[in-house]
């Protein structure tokens, strides 16, 4: 049976240390309740940091925690203390957390702290490996693991592997700012399925990736070398009967009521782990100025703050628990009444059931985050809202992601206390009736959409991306097949390779000239070319002049300008079609207008064809231009005899009648040809493809959907290919 093994930073079970002896407590956070209630049984291995530091831990120790997380389905990954300072105070939550959220000044570039990163993530990989069996499914969590999925994919080619983003992913313009910011996609991309609590985090993630990994993402699928990867929204849930039932508990409620909610006050709570992200302060700056705005609720209403200690080994949260507990001294001392405490403040973790009977006998839950992947606590208030005479108001920060599920809150901005106070006014004067139709709404969708169902929503989504890779585009030129094609190639009496240029022999480059062929290409082709079994032929877009350039003294056949002209190996260029160009003057001003409206553009003429680029333009402003650019130009042709392509960043407007498919035609129905090889990136090159016989290897360099049998990824593993090729033995000429 497949199982499903879980990896993140800590391991879903506390471990305690009190004098010599251990204690295990299984945590009941949220991925660990989802998880446990998945509907699929499957078996499930998890794999975290036990949280003692190794070295403070003997191996008898180590051996007994080994023992001891076993028996909650969990394996040990231990971590040093300098791993603990370095990796997870460090880069996790100095470097990673801080700019995720959008708190640039916090965060910390520190190339100690990313070796030490990088190093943790290479040890869970060293630990997971041997525990790896064919078929089992691999679910990496968090921003301290973002490089894990790439380092197991170079391990595991063929591994199933999710990975779930529990924060933000921020905007481009703060990722960039991230000296590592292209390894930690690329370790992302590593997995088959990314998700992410909301649709923005989705869209931040491939603007990112197609700016910094050059990646084309279309329609939240993108593929990296030649394995589909997707993107997604799952909107992580909670387990709703759970926090309900417990909600329903009138023993607990009852204590919680006589100490926070005294009879004639209502009462407001607040609940985080005590983080900069949540917005406390702020809020409790939003209180006082409610207080002060609306003097008629002093005495009304109380504040019961709870914040989680989190995180005390990082300066700013000491720094901000000082100013939390200043602010609170500030309102009870103003404000305050020998009958009155405006705020009661607790800094530490509540028991579950003390927890759920805040919740049920709030008034108004105040959740104000100034950035949250989700806020799990809002979705919790909800569910505990279960008595129909005491609906209790839900105001949430539009900067969590639980806001787009929650639209029924009240939805304020966390930095407008003006608007939270009028929010807390409005929430404690709302008509009961409203506030049930408004709870019932944000219940039926958080009943639904539990943990579990979001749990089982990801792990299934991994099953169809996994089956659509194997559907899905060429497969890989490597191992066995490339084996067979050299083989082949070195059977043949006869052969005939067709290689396009740009993005096939040579990578592209931001200007189109820059890309002339290097000495080693030139050796290359020349070793082939010595065999007297080959015929190659170079068939490109480019014009005439620049292949007699780069390619002028080598003794081969040169296609330009996509089979327009020809070049045979005497040396002399013929042209293939009758140039018919009236069209052009009709066509350019409107790619003139699409020059002067995208910086970065240029147009390049042809014999045959005008070429629109925007290799160099905005990514963003380059694909708006490019549909409205081809809209333009698909109405502009209808009665024309010429067409509109796009291509990689690139649209071109061509005489209909030239192709390389028509190009190469005559070459592959010469003779039998036993041996017919012939590779290309781009669109032009899928005319080459469609025409040939069935015993040719055809080949599409790069990412995307192709007619081509196979695929290389890069220029690069093609160029490795050909020398190959050229490294074989020639074949002796034929006996006269
Ligand atoms: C990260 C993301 C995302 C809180 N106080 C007590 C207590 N809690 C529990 C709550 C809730 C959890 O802690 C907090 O979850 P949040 O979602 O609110 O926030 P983070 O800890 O920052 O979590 C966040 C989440 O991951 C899941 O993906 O939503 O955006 O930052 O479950 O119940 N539990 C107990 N006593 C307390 O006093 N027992």
């Amino acid at each position: 049976m497949s199982r499903l093994l879980i990896i993140s930073n800590r391991l879903p079970v506390s471990v305690t240390r009190q004098a010599d002896s251990l204690s295990f407590q299984p945590s009941v956070g949220g991925v660990a309740t989802g998880i446990a209630s998945l509907e699929e049984p499957k078996q499930r291995l998890w794999f975290g940091w036990p949280g003692i530091a190794s070295d403070r831990l003997s191996s008898e120790h180590k051996h007994q925690i080994a023992e001891g997380v076993q028996e909650h389905g969990c394996k040990p990954v231990f971590l040093t203390s300098a791993e603990v300072r370095d990796f997870y105070f460090g880069f996790a939550n100095r470097t990673i957390w801080p700019l995720f959220h959008y708190f640039s000044h916090y965060t910390v570039f520190d190339e100690s702290y990313w070796r030490a990163y990088k190093k943790v993530n290479e040890h869970f990989c060293r630990e997971i490996m041997p525990q790896i069996k064919l078929g089992d499914k691999i679910w990496v969590h968090d921003y301290q693991l973002m490089l894990l999925p790439g380092m197991l994919r170079a391990k595991r080619p063929e591994a199933h592997i999710g990975f779930f983003l529990h924060i933000p992913f921020p905007s481009f313009e703060l990722l960039r700012l991230l000296p590592w910011r292209r390894e930690l996609l690329e370790g992302i991309l590593g997995a088959d399925l990314v998700g992410f609590h909301e649709y923005e985090y989705v869209r931040h993630f491939l603007s990112s990736v197609y700016r910094i990994s050059d990646y084309e993402p279309h329609l939240s699928q993108l593929m990296v070398q030649n394995r589909l990867v997707r993107v997604d929204a799952f909107p992580m849930g909670i387990d709703y009967h759970r926090f309900a039932e417990s909600s329903r508990r009138p023993e607990v409620t009852k204590e919680i009521k006589k100490i926070h909610h005294p009879a004639g006050q209502r009462m407001i709570i607040s609940v985080d782990r005590l983080d900069y992200t949540k917005g406390i302060l702020k809020r409790l700056e939003a209180y006082d100025w409610f207080l002060r705005q609306y003097p008629e609720y002093r005495e009304k209403v109380s504040l019961v703050v709870v914040a989680v200690p989190s995180r005390t080994k990082v300066d700013v949260y000491n720094e901000l628990r000082e100013q939390i507990e200043r602010m609170i001294g500030h309102i009870n001392g103003e404000y305050g009444t020998l009958d009155w405490t405006p705020v009661s403040y607790l800094y530490r973790s509540l028991p579950f059931e003390k927890l759920t009977a805040l919740y049920a006998v709030a008034d108004v839950a105040l959740i104000t985050p100034l950035r949250d992947g989700m806020n799990l606590v809002a979705k919790e208030f909800v569910a505990c809202q279960q008595d129909k005479n005491h609906p209790g108001v839900l105001i949430l920060s539009e900067m969590a992601g639980a806001a787009s599920e929650l639209a029924e809150a009240i939805v304020i901005n966390p930095h407008d206390k003006e608007s939270i106070a009028s929010a807390l006014r409005q929430a404690l004067e709302m008509p009961q009736a409203e506030r049930l139709k408004r709870n019932r709404m944000m219940q039926e969708r958080l009943r639904r959409y539990t943990v579990a169902r979001w749990a089982g929503d990801f792990l299934q989504s991994l099953e169809q991306v996994k089956t659509k890779q194997h559907i899905h585009g060429p497969a890989p030129l490597t191992g066995a097949v490339r084996k067979k094609l050299l083989s082949e190639y070195s059977a043949a009496e006869q052969r005939l390779i067709l290689l396009d240029y740009d993005g096939t022999l040579v990578s592209y480059v931001k200007q189109p000239e820059d890309a002339m062929p290097d000495t080693t290409l030139l050796g290359t082709l020349q070793s082939l070319l010595a065999d007297q079994a080959n015929t190659i032929i170079i068939i490109s877009g480019r014009d005439r002049d620049t292949l007699t350039q780069w390619f002028g003294n080598l003794k081969m056949t040169l296609i330009a300008e996509h089979g327009a002209y020809m070049r045979d190996e005497s040396g002399v260029w013929n042209a293939q079609v009758k140039p018919d160009n009236e069209w052009k003057e009709i066509i350019r001003p409107m790619l003139e207008l699409y020059v002067d409206r995208t910086p970065g553009a240029f147009i390049e003429e042809k014999t045959f064809s005008l070429v629109w680029h925007c290799r160099k333009s905005e990514p963003d402003l380059a694909n708006l231009r490019t549909q409205e650019l081809k809209d333009a130009l698909m109405a502009m042709t209808a009665n024309l005899n010429i067409g509109v392509f796009e291509g990689a960043k690139i649209v071109e407007v061509k005489h209909i009648g030239v192709n390389k498919g028509q190009a190469v035609l005559p070459w592959v129905s010469r003779q039998q040809w036993p041996f017919i090889f012939v590779a290309g990136d781009d669109y032009t090159d899928e005319d080459m493809f469609a025409v040939m016989p069935e015993n040719a290897f055809t080949c599409k360099i790069g990412p995307g959907p192709s007619r081509a049998q196979y695929r290389l990824n890069t220029v690069g593993d093609f160029r490795e290919l050909l020398t190959a090729m050229a490294d074989l033995k020639p074949k002796p000429k034929p006996q006269q």
